[in-house]
């Protein structure tokens, strides 16, 4: 597998490459598959339809990683708090404000479909194809469960944190605990590596980043890490910014996504010299086609030749996206 032995420090060329939401509404076979399941959260305890739609992307563009097709919010939703979606509007959920509602040992019974589908993905992929495990970070969870949406705004957290932060403290602790459970099934169901989303790291300031991004993500790595010897693990703290060393030296991740904004010349200057990175094309250029992908895409290739490296985008994919500009994309990178 290209894509790990990536992780495992070898600089293969061209860099493997997958697409964040690779699964998802540009393609229209997934809106045909998404249109049976009746809505999301069906689709995703749905391990039959969930193992098509993340297969779907694979199939028709060849990445070398195909990511689980599920969630971060199953996990919260798994441990009991309400989880819908609104329909053109994102996530909703019934504000936590109580540790009590929320049920550890019941998580695993609902979320066994999940596992199911990385059963069946796994034995479905080509061999020369990694399959990528994820949850959410703590943090970014988090953030959901106490402000009940999303967006980025997330005042309610970050008003919590500061007036109340032994709450939010012990909604981590269980998430944490909650988090290396799930992440270790999907291990156990044949994940060959996992990624930590924690997409609104950024919202935190340096000492909170710390307490409620690193530490969590730390305890997490280390702990699949010590019960599966040569497990990769990505982390993904996007808008770090000036954190995203401190975030790669002590988490212990073995790679790091980065977001958009991040300039790789200054991110490889400024992590440890064996750091691997993920990313980082902006998605908007992936709607654009043509020249400004073009241009893009080989000054990327262009700062990650001779280092192992793993082609992403900065964020998801997004649902207008022209399926022949990800063709052209792949020829674009394979060619390097
Ligand atoms: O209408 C639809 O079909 C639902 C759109 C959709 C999809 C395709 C949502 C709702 N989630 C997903 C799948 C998904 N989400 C995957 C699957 C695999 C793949 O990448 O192909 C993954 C890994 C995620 C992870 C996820 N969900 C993140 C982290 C990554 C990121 O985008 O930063 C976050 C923040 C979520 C929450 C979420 N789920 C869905 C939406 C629209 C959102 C974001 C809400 C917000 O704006 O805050």
């Amino acid at each position: 597998m290209k894509f790990i032995q990536a992780l495992q420090g070898e600089p293969v060329w061209p860099p493997p490459v997958w697409l964040m939401r690779q699964a998802g509404r540009y393609l229209p076979e997934y809106r045909e598959v998404r249109a049976q399941a009746g809505d999301f959260i069906s689709l995703c305890l749905n391990p039959a339809l969930a193992a098509e739609v993340t297969l779907q992307p694979i199939r028709k563009f060849g990445f070398d990683a195909a990511i689980l097709f599920s969630d971060i919010l199953i996990l919260p939703m798994a441990l009991g708090q309400g989880l819908r979606f609104a329909e053109g509007e994102g996530p909703r959920l019934p504000p936590l404000e109580n540790l009590s509602t929320l049920r550890l040992e019941r998580a695993q019974g609902i979320y066994a479909p999940v596992l199911e589908t990385v059963r069946r993905v796994r034995a479905e992929l080509p061999e020369k194809t990694a399959l990528i495990g994820f949850a959410g970070g703590p943090a970014t969870v988090a953030c959901y469960m106490l402000d009940g949406q999303g967006g980025g705004d997330f005042l309610r957290t970050r008003k919590l944190a500061y007036e109340d932060p032994g709450f939010v403290e012990a909604v981590l602790d269980i998430l944490t605990e909650a988090t290396i459970a799930y992440l270790q099934g999907q291990v156990d169901a044949g994940a060959d590596c996992l990624m930590l989303f924690e997409s609104w790291a950024g919202i935190f300031p340096a000492t909170q980043f710390r307490k409620f991004v690193i530490n969590p993500n730390k305890r997490i790595v280390s702990a699949l890490k010590s019960r599966n010897p040569g497990l990769k693990i990505i982390g993904f703290p996007r808008l770090a910014g000036l954190m995203l060393a401190e975030y790669v030296r002590e988490s212990g991740v073995d790679a790091v996504g980065l977001d958009t904004v991040t300039d790789i010349r200054a991110a490889q200057a400024a992590c440890p010299e064996n750091t691997i990175f993920q990313g980082n094309l902006d998605p908007l250029v992936l709607r654009l086609g043509g020249k400004p992908m073009e241009d893009a895409t080989r000054d990327l290739l262009e700062a990650v030749r001779g280092r192992p490296h793993i082609f992403n985008l900065g964020h998801g994919i997004t649902p207008d996206v022209a399926e022949a500009n990800v063709a052209r994309l792949m020829e674009v990178i394979r060619a390097a």
